[in-house]
């Protein structure tokens, strides 16, 4: 039996239909591909991009830090040009903008190990009266101390090792150990994100040993060195240090501080984060380049971490 001609014209009419559909869906998903391939490509090549970029910022600032250490290596204060803040730069394709900032401005915390592996009392002092003058509980700096002090027994009457993390959720440990990054302090019980934040800007990790250079050190920095020394104060100091250098810094500390104190301050600088950022198109980028300057004047970067803003 044959079929009506109508009926086969119909089945001719949707296989031609099928056909097309087929081909349209194979073309859709063969561009869906490249376009998603343009994409990845061109957004590993403006990673690329940034990185060079950001390396050249690198660069370029260890060279004006040179440069002062040269024209003025017995002081660092906030009137230098390292200290200026610049205006974003344009740059092909997009911008780049960066800060350089004096960590030794902060309290360190790995300060409160001596080389030997003692507790620092001075240094712990200087922490607990940080957290005074940020209306936080002092007793958080034992609680710092026992993460860094090699030995698990907490300190009296609010210290934190092993037993007090092992009960958390997850489990985990004290590092018993210098720190590379402030941000550890988040793993400290009592510091919770808002307690983090308000403690953050006044805190940096370097290599323990290094002296508070009060030259570019705020009011809370300068308000922990001594129970003398309020907010009042301190603003009544920065006052004085003006755009500049204090003229004389033992002058100025030494009825103010403890002596073994004024062994712990200093005018000049070795250490400077470097926070530099690009913005290519809708990329994102932003590098953090731990800087260290010897007394010649040679920079290098001692640390880097990547972040996207
Ligand atoms: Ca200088
Ligand atoms: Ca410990």
């Amino acid at each position: 039996m044959m079929a009506p001609r109508s009926n086969q014209r119909g089945v001719a009419v949707l296989m031609a239909m099928l056909v097309v559909t087929l081909g349209t869906i194979i073309a859709v998903n063969l561009m869906w591909i490249s376009s998603l391939d343009q994409r990845r490509t061109g957004a590993a090549l403006a990673a690329d991009q940034a990185l060079l970029y950001l390396q050249g910022a690198e660069a370029w600032v260890g060279d004006i830090l040179r440069q002062d250490q040269i024209e003025s290596g017995e002081s660092d204060h906030l009137g230098e040009i390292w200290a200026v803040e610049l205006a974003p730069l344009p740059v092909e394709g997009g911008l780049i903008s960066g800060r350089i900032e004096d960590l030794q401005g902060r309290f360190n915390l790995n300060n409160l190990i001596t080389p030997e592996g003692e507790v620092d009392q001075i240094a712990k002092r200087q922490l607990e009266r940080l957290l005074e003058t940020l209306q936080l509980d002092p007793a958080l700096a034992t609680v710092v101390v026992d993460w860094l002090d090699s030995d698990t027994e907490a300190g009296f009457p609010s210290g934190g090792e092993d037993a007090t993390y092992a009960g958390m959720d997850p489990p985990y440990r004290t590092p018993n150990a210098l720190i590379t990054s402030p941000s550890e302090l988040m793993a400290n019980v009592g510091f919770d994100l808002e307690t983090y934040r308000l403690v953050a800007p006044y805190v940096t990790a370097l290599p323990s040993g290094t002296r508070l250079n009060v030259n570019t050190a705020s009011d809370v920095l300068l308000a922990s060195l001594s129970d003398d020394i309020d907010l009042a104060l301190a603003a009544v100091l920065i006052e004085e240090r003006g755009g500049a250098n204090f003229s004389d810094i033992d002058i100025t500390f030494e009825d103010r501080v403890e002596p073994e104190v004024l062994g712990r301050i200093d005018g000049v600088s070795q250490y400077f984060l470097l926070t530099g950022s690009v913005a290519l198109g809708t990329y994102q980028l932003t590098m953090y380049s731990l800087l260290e300057r010897d007394n010649s004047g040679l920079v290098r970067a001692i640390f880097r971490s990547l972040g996207a803003s």
